[in-house]
């Protein structure tokens, strides 16, 4: 029986039952039987939910690259490893074969050594979504410095508040970025930061637009020249399977972001594992995960996880709607894509579109679809399953996080039955248990509480950067002994799970704990709402009231928004209860949002209690104008 690969219900209960009572057997064999090592480990793990300290693979030695790269040449040498799709429909996408990706990797490795890095040093790479950027994260992982990935539409001010907390040496970017219709002048930016960046002795910079940028003499140089000049083969570094691979910053509910740590060996398991059975990936299958290499999705599901497995994986420079709406079914049909993974704010926004741009194309390569980032509502789901999957592609809705390196809960397609909005159940390895207000583990079924993991996994992250205390405190406190996830989640009759929503937005509402999203939900249901979030604010009587900041579409003829207001009201008092209305409505244009797609809450809350004094850390959103607007038209 195969430990590596699910095949059906049976063997995946079976598989989940073994990796429950004998973790360290479950764990061993699939990390014996599919990677290479320099040394095997001591002791699968060895671990502490208490403290917080986890090991995997102890004592293990082992390179990611060379399990990535190297150990597929023999046999898929020339396989596609990267398929790099540019923003530009006209110009040509380039495959890099597995044999060019180590010569690519080999060199920059080479380029990064020579320039002085060394094992345990931190590199920021800050570059948009072009092959040097898959090259750089991987030749990072090659000689073992840690490289810590900063999206490349973060402000200057964020990049230099990550460079500084990690104190990274080195800045890999490029002159600039194409991003639909837009250039972004990512050196421009990162002149802007390296004045305030002490740590960094180098700005290694690649050419993508071609525009003129100033070089400053012994600090910028052009990557280039550098990598005609050096071998293209090199010696991977010997890692700890506890050595750091990479810093990945997350915003936390507070404004400083945290830098998550991921170690080697732990992670490069769970991802493999991952990626092998929620995509259900076969030989011939080409991958394509949409997000951004700047977010963890992209590190362990277009990178590593892909790689890990001699897959051939998409990297894409653009976005959903440049040139038109159907670049993403268009770019499926092209390079016949079987695995399609992207957002549910990506879903959303598509699906107000003319059904025209999707019914053009056939997309009958696909196979399996997913879901990543949020909760992904029933409408989504359909239009998703329906118009993509063509209701013969399983959908999996794939919940994890930053700090869980891989995907946790899901649906494994041809396998586990998949339910609307449900991400289903937990992947072998991982315990998930709902908790109360009195930190008790809640029993049974069709119950609710907050989600949280009772036993340790591979990829957990290892700590904050710099700050472990920050982390026990974060993740290992609420519920002792356990791992806090932040989310609340749903149990139905049969034991799937469902993602609710964070639950730092449960409003207590004269006594009642009412959660947000389903106030959301039947308020979105208004024919002329759009979008709408609901945060609560002090009341003298109630404790807290709702607040909500709707966004609306063409209301019609003859109405106004004061009915429209009403009409709310009434849909909320209808399916929630009058508990549930809303004391304020305002009309807004924009939400604050995350460049993932997330709502920033904890603004909404500070605007509706009034409070503008210090909005902390809003570097991760897309739209920050916002702000203003909506504080000035406050209610
Ligand atoms: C991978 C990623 C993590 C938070 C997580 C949760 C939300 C992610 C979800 C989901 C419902 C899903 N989330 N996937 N909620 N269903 N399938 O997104 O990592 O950026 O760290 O966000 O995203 O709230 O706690 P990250």
């Amino acid at each position: 029986m195969s430990y590596y690969t699910i095949n059906d219900l049976e063997h995946y209960f079976k598989m989940y039952k073994k990796s429950v009572r004998e973790p360290r057997k479950f764990w061993d064999r699939i990390a014996d039987e599919n990677f290479v090592w320099y040394q095997k480990w001591e002791k699968v793990f060895d671990v502490d939910m208490q403290e917080a300290k986890f090991k995997w693979f102890v004592d293990a030695k082992v390179n990611i690259t060379k399990n990535c790269i190297d150990r597929h040449l023999a046999r898929k040498g020339e396989k596609t490893a990267i398929i790099f799709e540019p923003n530009n429909p006209d110009e040509e996408a380039q495959h890099i074969s597995y044999n060019e990706l180590y010569k690519r990797v080999s060199k920059m490795a080479n380029v990064l050594r020579e320039q002085g890095v060394k094992k345990g040093d931190r590199v920021c790479i800050y570059l948009p979504m072009i092959p040097d950027l898959a090259v750089a994260v991987l030749a990072c992982a090659r000689i073992g410095a840690i490289h810590s990935v900063v999206f490349a539409g973060f402000s200057a001010g964020a990049l230099e508040a990550r460079v500084n907390d990690c104190g990274a040496k080195m800045v890999i970017t490029s002159d600039g970025g194409y991003r639909g219709d837009k250039t972004i002048n990512l050196k421009g930016i990162v002149d802007e930061a390296m004045p305030k960046c002490p740590s960094i002795e180098k700005v290694l910079v690649a050419k993508r637009t071609n525009s003129d940028v100033p070089m400053q003499e012994g600090r910028d140089f052009w990557l280039q020249p550098l990598l005609d000049k050096a071998l293209d083969n090199s010696v991977a570094e010997i890692m700890d399977s506890e050595d750091p691979l990479f810093i990945l910053y997350t915003s936390g509910s507070t404004g400083k972001p945290k830098g998550m740590l991921h170690t080697t060996g732990g992670y490069m398991v769970y991802t493999a594992y991952t990626f092998k059975n929620v995509f259900n990936y076969q030989d011939e299958d080409i991958f394509w995960c949409t997000a951004d290499i700047g977010w963890i999705t992209g590190h362990s599901y277009i990178l590593y996880g892909p790689l890990l497995n001699g897959a051939t994986t998409v990297l894409f420079e653009g976005v959903p709607s440049y040139p038109d709406f159907s670049r993403f079914w268009e770019v499926i049909e092209k390079h016949k894509v079987t695995q399609f993974y992207t957002a549910p704010t990506a879903i959303r926004s598509l699906s107000k579109e003319s059904l025209e741009y999707v019914q053009k194309f056939p997309l009958r390569s696909l196979k399996v679809i997913g879901s990543v980032g949020e909760p992904i509502n029933e409408e989504a789901w359909h239009w998703y399953n329906d118009h993509v999957g063509g209701k013969r592609c399983p959908l999996v809705d794939t919940w994890w996080q930053t700090e869980t390196g891989g995907i946790m809960i899901s649906p494994i397609p041809f396998v586990t039955p998949t339910k609307p909005t449900y991400a289903s159940l937990p992947l072998p390895g991982i315990q998930p248990v709902l908790m109360d207000e009195l930190r008790n583990e809640i029993e049974g079924n069709q119950v609710t509480g907050s989600l949280c993991i009772k036993f340790p996994w591979p990829s957990i992250a290892r700590t904050i950067w710099g700050d472990h205390q920050r982390y026990k405190e974060t993740y290992f406190t609420a519920f002792p002994g356990k791992y806090f996830t932040g989310d609340g989640a749903l149990r139905d009759e049969v034991g799937y799970y469902r993602i609710t929503g964070r639950v730092d937005d449960v409003v207590i509402v004269s006594g009642h704990n009412l959660g947000t999203a389903p106030i959301e939900d039947a308020i979105n249901e208004h024919p002329a709402v759009a979008e709408s979030a609901i945060v609560g604010f002090p009341h003298d009587i109630k404790g807290n009231a709702l607040y909500g900041f709707i966004i609306l579409k063409e209301i019609g003829e003859g109405r106004d928004r004061a009915n429209v207001a009403k009409e709310i009201n009434q849909l909320i008092s209808d399916q929630i209860g009058p508990i549930a209305k809303l004391d304020k409505i305002q009309f807004v244009s924009g939400l604050p949002k995350t460049r993932s797609g997330k709502i920033m809450r904890r603004i909404l809350r500070k605007i509706a209690e009034g409070d503008f004094s210090n909005f902390g850390d809003t570097s991760t959103l897309l739209n920050p104008e916002i702000i203003d607007q909506i504080k000035n038209e406050r209610v």
